[in-house]
């Protein structure tokens, strides 16, 4: 199986499958495409038909692309690992907030770029970039009472994976957080399989 990525620098949708399949030790081939090139478009074209990255190509050479497809398959694929989580409640909501990640916050995608060797604190506070912090920061209280900790719904799993490039961002601007955020941020950070991200992203921009 191979992964079509982006700059792990600032490709944050490349970066919620490739963490994914790292933290569950699932053996995968990367490709990484740099991307605003000049042949970046016809390379991610020809393996993927949103001209898009991520994209994972399977052994049966299926091509699927969009981050939260990507992680549904991975998830579907290895029924042995508990991507998402075994209880069906818990599964609907960490479905819902991956969901929400994946199709909104706008205003922090844009203002806050995933940059991972940026810091630049206080940088793109907008109200609309604060605003999505703070639902943000909900979705993680909300979470981490229930689950009792250390990630969303206990273990890692998909949901952590879709908020990784969040901590990110927030490593790099510094936004005003609770402790309960900045506390499962430095957990993100730690996981192994982010740490590995962020050294591929350190060598990037040497
Ligand atoms: N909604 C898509 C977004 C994918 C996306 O925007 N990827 C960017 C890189 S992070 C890309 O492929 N850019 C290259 C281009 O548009 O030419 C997903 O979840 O995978």
């Amino acid at each position: 199986m191979k992964l079509v990525i982006g700059d792990k620098l600032n490709s944050s949708w490349s970066m919620r499958p490739w963490v994914l399949l790292r933290h569950f030790g699932i053996p995968f081939e990367e490709t990484l495409v740099r991307l605003n090139r000049s042949d970046t478009k016809s390379k991610i074209l020809a393996v993927s038909p949103s001209g898009k990255v991520p994209c994972l190509v399977t052994d049966a050479g299926e091509a699927v692309w969009e981050s939260l497809a990507i992680v549904e398959t991975i998830a579907e694929m290895h029924p042995e690992h508990a991507m998402w989580p075994r209880d069906a409640a818990a599964r609907a909501h960490a479905r819902s907030i991956s969901a929400e990640m994946h199709a909104g916050f706008a205003d922090l995608r844009q203002n806050m770029p995933m940059e991972i060797t940026t810091r630049a604190p206080g940088q793109g506070a907008t109200s609309g970039a604060l605003a999505n912090i703070a639902r943000i920061e909900a979705i993680w209280a909300d979470c981490l009472a229930k689950s009792g900790d250390p990630f969303l719904f206990g273990e890692f799993g998909i949901a952590d994976a879709m908020f990784a490039p969040v901590v990110m961002r927030f490593n790099s601007y510094a936004p005003e957080l609770s402790a309960t955020s900045l506390d499962y941020a430095k957990r993100i950070t730690a996981l192994p399989a982010v740490a590995a991200w962020i050294d591929g992203a350190r060598e990037e921009a040497r």
